[in-house]
């Protein structure tokens, strides 16, 4: 093996090949990893055969560790089967998880045979760190790398937790590890080419169901301008593309801090996608949203969460439900289409809660018809996911099933491929949902969604959206969301699409 440690890095099936973006977790991976050694991607969003991509990625080369990133949800199986086929390929090289799943759920990745490495949190410097001991057979350095969870003769380990860093690659992140970078731009609402990018990491705040407070503890780190600029100076002139989606876990954060990014995005003038929050839209000053309107911002994704101002706040999302309506309308104002995500049916008050929410919904559109909204499940994350010192000063209550007994979360990968637990972290069901529950939500969705189809929909005609909507029109005024055959006959047949599936 030559002096350089080398890394496999795979990014197992998730999505649809048209929905495949920059697989960018992995590229900020290969760029740590590239400074002292060498790595390979393989993307089987894109690669579809996926046994056949990950045999091939084998053949005549030899690595110290391969690397799988592993979100919660339909990733798992395709993880699992990676996996397995890596341990059968070579049986010697260690096999490391990261992302969301072995974050939240460490001692479960690891209670798996074909899982020696779990890496909690940011993995830019932790993987290139694990790898170098590794290539170094120094096994003694494996109990200072921060962040890493692994297996001792006595157990498994947790070493201490790694404080956030923006990993400042000097140049561009090695987006030719993925061949011609060109083929992951997409026809989107924003434009023919959107490209998807990440500027600034993690996220300030704490809500407690959320991944991104779970695995970045409260924390951010932005870039600064020139970095921006020398990206989408290649993402535009380079690659060509005219549109981007930003997937920054929180884009708006402190004003003053975000005026030379959005001077640059100005400049470029590309339309753009992000996640934000009511409030730090609500707080920008009118300068700074004459800058978000010259750099063309198209749609932010809000979490609204609720309409209830008590789950608001025990969830600690630290906005309010007439924040949401305000902030629906300034967006009217600016031209920006505010796509809202609301949790219903939460474990306690669910369906007084959840009803009071497809109020509140009707609320939004009538202050703006234009937001867009996605309804997902409240599933908690369990207490013992969440970030350590959140977990220590704010315990959550214990989560119970339909019939009263204290939920048990999966203990092997296996169990989280069941399909009741994919649906649980895909926020699709909940073990407290009842069938009567499950059909109402159902059937509001439905009609909500004929009634307003997404602008994100690129693939129905304008005038099966038209029909569609002019069909669903009495159930929405009448309020008559059960049972509406009609509109899921016809869903049947154009197959309206879903965001909160396949994203934009
Ligand atoms: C893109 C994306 C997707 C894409 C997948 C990619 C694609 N299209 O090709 C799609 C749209 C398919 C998707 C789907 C889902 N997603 Co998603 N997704 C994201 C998003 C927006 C960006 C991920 C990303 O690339 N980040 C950029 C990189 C740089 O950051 P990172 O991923 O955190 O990576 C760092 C660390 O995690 C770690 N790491 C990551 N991989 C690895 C691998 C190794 C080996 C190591 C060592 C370390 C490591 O190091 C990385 C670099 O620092 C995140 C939110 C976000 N902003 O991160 C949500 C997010 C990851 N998704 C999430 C979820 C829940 C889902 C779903 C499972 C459910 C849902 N309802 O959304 C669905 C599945 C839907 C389905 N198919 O049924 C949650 C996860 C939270 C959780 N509790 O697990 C997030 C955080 C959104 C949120 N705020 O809730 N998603
Ligand atoms: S829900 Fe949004 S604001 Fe809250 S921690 Fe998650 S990313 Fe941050």
């Amino acid at each position: 093996m030559s002096d350089r440690p080398r890394t496999l890095l795979i990014n197992p099936t998730v999505t649809s090949r048209h929905s495949a973006r920059f697989p960018l977790a992995l590229l900020h991976l290969a760029a740590g990893l590239d400074v002292k050694g060498s790595c390979k991607i393989v993307d089987c969003n894109v690669d579809r055969d996926m046994p056949g991509a990950v045999r091939a990625a084998f053949d005549g080369d030899r690595f110290d560790a391969v690397g799988l990133g592993v979100m919660g949800g339909p990733q798992v199986a395709t993880a699992i089967q990676a996996s397995r086929l890596v341990r059968e390929l070579d049986p010697r090289v260690p096999i490391v998880w990261g992302s969301y799943f072995p974050t939240l759920y460490p001692d479960t990745a690891l209670a798996a045979p074909y899982v020696d490495y779990a890496v909690r949190g940011q993995g830019d410097v932790a993987l290139p760190e694990l790898v170098q001991a590794l290539h170094q057979g120094r096994h003694d350095r494996i109990a200072q790398i921060e962040g890493l969870s692994w297996k001792s003769r006595e157990g498994i380990v947790h070493n201490r937790a790694r404080k956030i860093v923006r990993s400042d690659p000097t140049g561009l992140l090695p987006y030719h590890l993925l061949g011609d970078p060109r083929k992951y731009l997409a026809h989107t609402y924003l434009g023919r080419r959107t490209v998807a990018h990440q500027a600034s990491i993690g996220c300030r705040f704490r809500c407690t169901f959320c991944g991104v407070a779970a695995m970045f503890g409260g924390a951010t780190a932005l870039p600064d301008a020139m970095r921006l600029r020398r990206d989408l100076n290649y993402l535009k002139y380079d690659l060509g593309a005219d549109s981007v989606q930003y997937f920054d876990h929180n884009f708006f954060d402190r004003e003053q801090d975000m005026v030379p990014l959005l001077e640059v995005m100005a400049e470029m003038a590309l339309p753009w996608w992000c996640f934000a929050r009511a409030d730090a839209l609500l707080n920008l000053s009118e300068s700074t949203w004459k800058l978000v309107r010259k750099s063309r911002l198209r749609m932010a994704y809000i979490g609204a969460e609720s309409a209830s101002p008590a789950m608001l706040r025990e969830i600690r999302k630290g906005t309010r439900p007439d924040q949401t309506l305000a902030v629906a309308e300034l967006c009217r104002r600016h031209g920006v289409i505010p796509e809202m995500s609301f949790m219903v049916a939460p474990p306690v008050n669910t369906e007084e809660e959840t009803e009071h929410t497809f109020e509140f919904v009707r609320e939004l559109k009538r202050i703006n018809p234009h937001s867009e909204v996605v309804i997902y499940i409240y599933t908690p994350l369990p207490d013992s996911s969440r970030n350590e010192r959140d977990r220590e000063r704010h315990p959550s209550a214990p989560l119970l099933d339909a019939d009263g007994h204290p939920m048990v979360f999966p203990a092997t990968p296996e169990v989280w491929t069941e399909k009741r637990w994919v649906d649980y972290a895909c926020h699709t069901d909940a073990p407290w949902l009842t069938d009567r529950l499950r059909r109402r939500i159902r059937d509001f969705e439905t009609v909500l969604r004929c009634r307003f189809p997404t602008v994100q929909d690129m693939r129905s005609p304008r005038w099966v959206k038209r029909t569609l909507s002019a069909a669903a029109t009495w159930r929405y005024h009448a309020r008559r969301y059960d049972g509406p055959w009609e509109l899921n006959l016809a869903n049947r047949i154009v197959r309206l699409r879903m965001p909160q599936v396949s994203g934009l």
